[in-house]
């Protein structure tokens, strides 16, 4: 089977678990890009020139430039994410990260939708940020929404990992792409996250070894800062 004749920017931040999850599925699928990036903190996501790419503001967006025609942007990195499966999971050795059969993709998707939908905008620097401007504790915040969400995720799992390996069966979805940047962010502000989930914790331990899930980390990508790189 060809590759897809086109090719990808990506626009990143280190420590964006949105922007880690589109990281990891390309490293999975072996997918050639080119990056740029949006320093958060500096406000760069509010600049005119991205908000044209993306106009909510946020990383990632992928530009698409295909082999004819005109380049195109998606935001969003869940639909990131599926449309590179469709297009590059067929010839990868990994397979398609989403199944092929309706049943398995609906509670593979179950679990991206607890992971990304659930828990993640609690915790995203922006909801955080809101919360200190409006004299919450932050700290109290993430550890409450962390709780709820990661217990729900922990029934989850414990009934669809076969092994404690992966998120579901025993083979890697983007299911598994999806959590292990968000643990990163979780475990950030609360360290003791895992102590009541020991499924997700089995499952994160596994896959945040995987060679491509650690190229793809905060730790190791170019605009992450000195005292947070590791090698
Ligand atoms: N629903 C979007 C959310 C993206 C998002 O919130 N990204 C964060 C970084 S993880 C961001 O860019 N935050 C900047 C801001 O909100 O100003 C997605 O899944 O891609």
């Amino acid at each position: 089977m060809s590759k897809p004749d086109e090719t990808y920017t990506l626009y990143s931040y280190f420590r964006s678990s949105a922007s880690a999850r589109v990281r990891t599925l390309m490293a999975l699928h072996h997918i050639p890009y080119d990056v740029k990036f949006i320093h958060l903190l500096k406000q760069e996501q509010s600049s005119d020139e991205y908000t044209k790419l993306n106009g909510s503001q946020t990383v990632p967006t992928l530009v698409v430039q295909p082999g004819q025609g005109d380049k195109w942007n998606l935001g969003q990195c869940i639909a990131i994410m599926e449309y590179l499966d469709e297009k590059w999971g067929p010839q990868s050795k990994y397979g398609r990260l989403l199944p092929e059969n309706a049943k398995d993709r609906a509670l593979v998707r179950s679990i991206v939708d607890q992971v990304v939908g659930d828990l993640f905008p609690m915790l995203n620097s922006a909801t955080l940020g809101a919360v200190t401007d409006f004299g919450g504790d932050k700290i109290k915040w993430a550890e409450k929404w962390s709780d709820k969400f990661l217990m729900a995720l922990e029934r989850l799992v414990s009934k669809t990992s076969t092994n404690g390996k992966y998120c579901y069966g025993d083979s890697l979805t983007l299911a598994d792409v999806s959590l292990a940047p968000q643990m990163y962010t979780v475990l950030r502000f609360y360290p003791q996250a895992l102590e009541k989930v020991p499924t997700v914790k089995s499952i994160f331990e596994n896959i945040s070894k995987l060679p491509e899930f650690v190229q793809a980390d905060y730790k190791h990508q170019p605009d992450t800062p000195d005292e947070l790189r590791e090698n």
